[in-house]
C-alpha cells in the first residue's frame, strides 16, 4: 500500500532522494546534533542546499535525539529543512520512542507555522543501526496516529532510498492500515 488518507491529510510511500521534493514544502533531514553535513541524507541535503544551511543551523545547535528544529532551505527547491536527530538504536533509549518523537516534533513545527506538505527520509536507519523494519513501524504508527488531529499539514511523504526500504513501507502500511 502506497497512500493512506485519514481527515484532511493524505500519507503516501514512494521511493527516491529526498533533496528532489520540488513539489514539498519542508523537507526532513536526518541530522547529527551538530546540525552540520554528514553522511547520508544530512550530506545530501546539506550539499544540494549549499554553504549557507550550515550557517544558519549550527546556530541552533545542538540538538538532543528526538528534537527537531526548523531552518531555510536556500538551494534546496523547498522552503525549508527541518532537522530531526534520531536515535543511534540500543544507544539512545527509549529508543522507539525517540525516533517517534522525531516525526510527532516535525510535525508540530508544520502545524506551528502552517506548513501544508513534508517529507521525511527513513531517519535513524542509516549510519545510526536502526532496523528499517522496526524503525518503519514506529514511524508510520506515529504518523498516522497524528494524522487526524492536523489542521494544516495536509501530505505527508515517506521517500526511501532502497528498493528494498521502499518495500518494507509499503508493506508496513498495509499492515497498520487494517489496524
Ligand atoms: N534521500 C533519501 N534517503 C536517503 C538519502 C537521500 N538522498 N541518502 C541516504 N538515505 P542516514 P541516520 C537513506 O545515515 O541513520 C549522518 O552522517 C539511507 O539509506 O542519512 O539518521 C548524520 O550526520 C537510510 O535508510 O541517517 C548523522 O551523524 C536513511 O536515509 C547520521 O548520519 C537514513 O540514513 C544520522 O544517521
Amino acid at each position: 500500500m502506497e497512500k493512506l488518507t485519514i481527515g484532511n491529510a493524505t500519507l503516501e510511500i514512494t521511493q527516491g532522494d529526498i533533496t528532489q521534493q520540488n513539489d514539498i514544502n519542508a523537507i526532513v533531514n536526518a541530522a547529527n546534533a551538530y546540525l552540520r553535513t554528514g553522511g547520508g541524507v544530512a550530506g545530501a541535503i546539506h550539499r544540494a542546499a549549499g554553504e549557507e544551511l550550515e550557517k544558519e543551523s549550527t546556530h541552533l545547535a545542538p540538538i538532543k535525539p528526538g528534537q527537531a528544529v526548523i531552518t531555510g532551505a536556500y538551494n534546496l527547491p523547498n522552503k525549508y529543512v527541518i532537522h530531526c536527530l534520531g536515535p543511534v538504536y540500543k544507544r539512545d533509549m527509549p529508543h522507539d520512542k525517540l525516533l517517534a518523537s522525531c516525526y510527532k516534533n516535525a510535525i508540530s513545527i508544520c502545524e506551528e507555522k502552517g506548513i501544508e506538505s513534508i517529507a521525511f527520509p527513513a531517519i535513524s536507519t542509516g549510519v545510526f543501526g536502526y532496523p528499517v523494519e522496526e524503525a518503519a513501524k514506529v514511524a508510520l504508527k506515529e504518523i498516522i496516529s497524528l494524522m487526524m488531529t492536523l489542521r494544516h499539514l495536509k501530505y505527508i511523504r515517506m521517500v526511501l532510498f532502497s528498493d528494498h526500504d521502499f518495500k518494507v513501507h509499503k508493506e508496513k502500511l498495509k499492515e497498520l492500515s487494517k489496524q
